[in-house]
């Protein structure tokens, strides 16, 4: 997809952080234009005293790079949190993780007072599940029966796999692919899977994001969650 667009959204959602902010950095390739964005602003003056809380070593990395001061996630409050999303359905409720940070992006937006997403219009869906598979992180130990047990779901479970070799988190945890032709009902199997022994965590964020800014060729609309 644009790069372009994805910058644009990314700005949009930059306007937002304030100096002095606790902001999560969220990870993937929209998640970076926001770092690069906050990188120029803090080096031209714009802001001051803007700290990120990265959600990988990958954006950790790249916000060093930016000159932006990095801390890990602790027990006080983010501001606000930005991150991009693989699927986005009409309630702003998100499925997220293809680039595997699922985990951690997760800790760090239930850790903030708001959580803005960043995307262009690809990643909006009447249905979560229907373009995307749905990414889990899997303990390693008994891999094998675990996902034996998410085929019960009604989904297909594939380990993620590079090289041969099964792709990890950062945390260290296997992650595998679910695949549906849509989930019906997110929050049922949302539930299904946080109750499942050797699951650590789902890509389903159901309820949590505040407000999107979604790139169109024609400019960024900004979506609101009501209620
Ligand atoms: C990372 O683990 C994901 O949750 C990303 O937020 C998601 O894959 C979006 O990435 P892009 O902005 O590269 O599409």
């Amino acid at each position: 997809m644009d790069e372009h667009l994805k910058a644009q959204a990314a700005a949009r959602a930059v306007d937002c952080v304030r100096s002095g902010m606790r902001v999560g950095l969220g990870s993937g390739s929209t998640a970076a234009h926001v770092v690069r964005e906050l990188g120029r602003r803090v080096r031209a003056g714009r802001l001051e005293g803007v700290v990120g809380v990265p959600t990988s070593e990958a954006i950790e990395q790249l916000a060093r790079e930016e000159g932006l001061a990095v801390e890990t996630l602790d027990a006080r409050p983010i501001e606000l949190a930005i991150d991009g999303a693989d699927e986005i359905d009409p309630t702003l409720d998100l499925l997220k993780g293809r680039g595997g940070a699922l985990l951690r992006e997760k800790l760090v937006a239930l850790s903030a007072r708001e959580f803005l997403i960043v995307a262009d219009h690809s990643k909006r869906v009447d249905q979560l599940g229907s373009m995307t598979p749905l990414p889990l992180e899997v303990v390693p130990f008994g891999h094998a029966a675990t996902l034996a047990r998410l085929a019960a779901t009604g989904g297909t479970p594939v380990l993620r796999v590079a090289d041969g070799v099964p792709v990890r988190s950062d945390g260290g945890n296997l992650l595998v692919n679910l695949c549906f032709a849509g989930i019906e009902d997110p929050a049922a199997l949302a539930a299904h899977l946080k109750a499942m022994p050797g699951v650590v965590e789902h890509g389903l964020f159901l309820g949590m994001a505040t407000r999107a800014f979604v790139a169109y060729p024609d400019g960024v609309r900004e979506l609101v969650r009501e209620g």
